[in-house]
């Protein structure tokens, strides 16, 4: 559920990049932050304990505009990709308002991903996420690669409902921007309703976060010109220790406020 924060009137979406290890999730937020202007996101942090099992999450605070008075602004994060990981991936879920499901397009993983996909259903299950109702949008990422799983096989066997879906090449930031406008069209108005829903009634207030705010969020991208390659990869992030997966939570909460609080 989205963190409203009255004081500073903000608003935080929070949008989980779910899949399996290696599929590209780090890759798509690497690619927002180094496309963004830095006046629309915080940095790009990476969460991991100090013991031996290290836990990566990566964090990208954006501002997208306005829901009547309130700032909004989306954490974009993903989720460790390991198996030995599903307590932390549980935690990451908690509370999401929507969800990017990236998809490895190689054919040997189509497995991985079905497997994924299927431990995503528990993981929402435990968390009280009805994914068939969350925001979701499907992401077939490496489609520059050969040995490709056909769209159609994808949408059949992890997409029968038919949310929207994109194909992408995230390490040239193809289809990046596209996946992160599918899920804000999404998630604002699911959000909108959920926070604001009885009171919008009864106000007739200004339309809140727009189709246009949306757009803007694309056309703060620089140029259109793809990344060099290994670009997007030396983006540089910040490290944030934390003490176990029980604090992950706070952790994120606490960067969502701080950003929320800073952001104008
Ligand atoms: N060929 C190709 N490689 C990609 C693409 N997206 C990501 N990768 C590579 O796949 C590897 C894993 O990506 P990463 O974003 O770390 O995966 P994550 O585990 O889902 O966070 C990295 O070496 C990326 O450079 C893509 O669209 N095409
Ligand atoms: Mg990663």
């Amino acid at each position: 559920m989205a963190v409203v924060n009255y004081a500073t009137k903000s608003l935080a979406l929070k949008v989980v990049y779910y899949g399996p290890g290696l599929s590209g999730k780090t890759t798509n937020l690497r690619y927002i932050y180094f496309k963004l202007d830095p006046a629309y996101r915080g940095d790009l942090v990476c969460l991991e304990t100090d013991s031996e099992r290290t836990y990566f999450f990566d964090l990208l605070p954006i501002k997208a505009g306005m829901i009547g008075e309130f700032k909004v602004h989306f954490q974009l994060m993903t989720v460790p990709g390991q198996v030995f990981y599903e307590a932390s991936r549980k935690s990451v879920l908690k509370g999401a308002d929507g969800i990017v499901f990236v998809a490895d397009s190689q054919i040997p993983l189509l497995d991985a991903n079905l497997e994924n996909f299927d431990g995503l259903r528990r993981n929402c299950l435990q968390q009280d996420i009805d994914l068939n109702a969350i925001p979701l949008v499907f992401q077939y990422n490496k489609r520059d690669l050969n040995y490709l799983i056909p769209v159609e096989t994808f949408n059949n066997l992890l997409n029968p409902q038919r949310r929207p879906f994109v194909e992408a090449v995230a390490i040239n930031g193809v289809g990046v921007f596209e996946t992160l406008r599918e899920i804000s069209k999404l998630t604002v108005p699911a959000v909108r309703e959920k926070v604001f829903g009885e009171k919008r009634r009864e106000e007739a207030a200004p339309e809140g976060l727009s189709e246009r705010d949306i757009v803007d969020l694309q056309e703060a991208e620089p140029s259109a010109k793809a990344a060099a390659p290994g670009e997007v990869d030396q983006v540089q992030m910040t490290k944030v220790k934390i003490g176990s997966v029980k604090d992950i939570e706070d952790e994120l909460e606490k960067l969502s406020r701080a950003y929320g609080d800073k952001s104008k």
